[in-house]
């Protein structure tokens, strides 16, 4: 983890719904990282898909990826994001 010591972050954000994984580019050196990346999930029945899982993680070189931040995106709002009934 090299941001606690006056370097930025390296974030990417990781996506798991449906029990499918998906992440974005990771954003070199900044601690306001605006993501353009656009997520494709192919869900077989929307009926039975589960929360969405989001996880912020600093990015870094020779060592594991530190988690920043995380979120879980519930099932009734994923819904009426999806403008489903
Ligand atoms: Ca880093």
């Amino acid at each position: 983890m090299d941001w606690l010591w006056g370097s930025k972050c390296d974030p990417f954000v990781l996506f798991d719904f449906d029990e499918k994984k998906s992440k974005t580019e990771v954003i070199k050196n900044t601690f306001d990282a605006k993501f353009t990346d656009e997520m494709f999930f192919d869900v077989e029945n929307v009926e039975e898909v589960g929360d969405m899982s989001i996880i912020v993680k600093d990015w870094d070189f020779g060592s594991s990826d530190q988690v920043v931040g995380s979120a879980m995106l519930p099932k009734p709002d994923i819904r009426e994001f999806l403008s489903l009934p």
